[in-house]
C-alpha cells in the first residue's frame, strides 16, 4: 500500500430508516474488508461515549428533553468532535464504515419542521462520504422489524418524513440499495461498491467537504 502519497482509506456512510439494516450491514463491511487486508473501522453517530453523546442518548431514550434546536446542534457537535480523528484515520489508510452521518442529522431534525438550509449550515465542512450506501425501505417495512418503537423516533408518520427529506439530499455520492432484499443480497451488492469506493481513495481520490 502507499506509492501514492495522497492514498487514503475510504469515507463510506450508511443511511436509512430506522430498522433498514445498516447496523447488520456496516458490520459485514468492515469483517469484509478486513479479510481482503485493508485497514478498517466501524463508526456510528451519535457516538455515545462522549459527553455530547451521553446527552444524545438520554434524549433519544426519553429520559430527558431538549429543545428541537438544541438537539440537532449537539448531533452535529457530536460529529464535529470526531472530526480531526476522522481526518487522521483516513489520511492514514484506514477505511471508515459509518453508520449514519449528516444526512440523518438534517433529515430526522427537518422531519420535525426545522428549515433544511437551516438544519445543513452546522454540518457544511465536515468530511464529504466519498460514498453512501442509502439502504431503501418503507416505513411499515421496516416497523415489521425487531425492536421497533422502544425509541422516540421509532413512529410510522414521523419515519415517513424523514424518508422523504432523505429524497432531499439524495446527491451523486448516493446509492440506494433495496433493504427488502435477503441479507446476503444485500451484502454482496454493498461489497461491490464499497471495493470501487476503497479503490479510488487508494490512488488518491482527494478528501472533500461537505455543503461547501
Ligand atoms: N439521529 C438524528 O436525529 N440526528 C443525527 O444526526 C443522527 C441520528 C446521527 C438513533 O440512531 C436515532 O438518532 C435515530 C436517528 C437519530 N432514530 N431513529 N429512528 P441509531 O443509529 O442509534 O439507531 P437506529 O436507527 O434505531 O439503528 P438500528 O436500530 O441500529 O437499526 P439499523 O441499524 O438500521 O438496523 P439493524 O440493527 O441492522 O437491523 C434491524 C433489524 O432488522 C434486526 O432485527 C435485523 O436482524 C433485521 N434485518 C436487517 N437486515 C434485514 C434484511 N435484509 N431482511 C430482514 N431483516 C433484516
Amino acid at each position: 500500500q502507499g506509492c501514492n502519497s495522497n492514498s487514503r482509506g475510504a469515507l463510506v456512510v450508511l443511511e436509512g430508516l430506522d430498522r433498514c439494516g445498516k447496523t447488520t450491514q456496516s458490520s459485514r463491511l468492515v469483517q469484509y474488508l478486513e479479510g481482503l487486508g485493508h485497514s478498517a473501522e466501524l463508526w456510528r453517530f451519535p457516538d455515545r461515549t462522549t459527553s455530547v453523546g451521553q446527552m444524545i442518548s438520554s434524549y433519544l431514550s426519553n429520559k430527558s428533553q431538549l429543545d428541537d434546536h438544541t438537539i440537532h446542534l449537539l448531533f452535529s457537535a457530536n460529529r464535529w468532535e470526531k472530526r480531526s480523528l476522522m481526518e487522521t484515520k483516513l489520511k492514514s489508510g484506514t477505511t471508515l464504515i459509518v453508520d449514519r452521518y449528516s444526512y440523518s442529522g438534517v433529515a430526522f431534525s427537518s422531519a420535525k419542521g426545522l428549515g433544511i438550509e437551516w438544519c445543513k449550515a452546522p454540518e457544511v465542512g465536515l468530511l464529504a462520504p466519498d460514498l453512501v450506501l442509502y439502504l431503501n425501505i418503507s416505513p411499515e417495512k421496516a416497523s415489521e422489524r425487531g425492536g421497533y418503537g422502544c425509541e422516540r423516533y421509532e413512529q410510522l408518520e414521523f419515519q415517513s418524513k424523514v424518508a422523504q427529506y432523505y429524497q432531499v439530499l439524495h446527491d451523486s455520492s448516493w446509492k440506494v440499495i433495496d433493504a427488502c432484499q435477503p441479507m446476503e443480497d444485500i451484502e454482496k451488492q454493498l461489497q461491490e461498491m464499497v471495493l470501487e469506493c476503497v479503490k479510488k481513495c487508494h490512488n488518491g481520490e482527494p478528501l472533500s467537504q461537505l455543503w461547501l
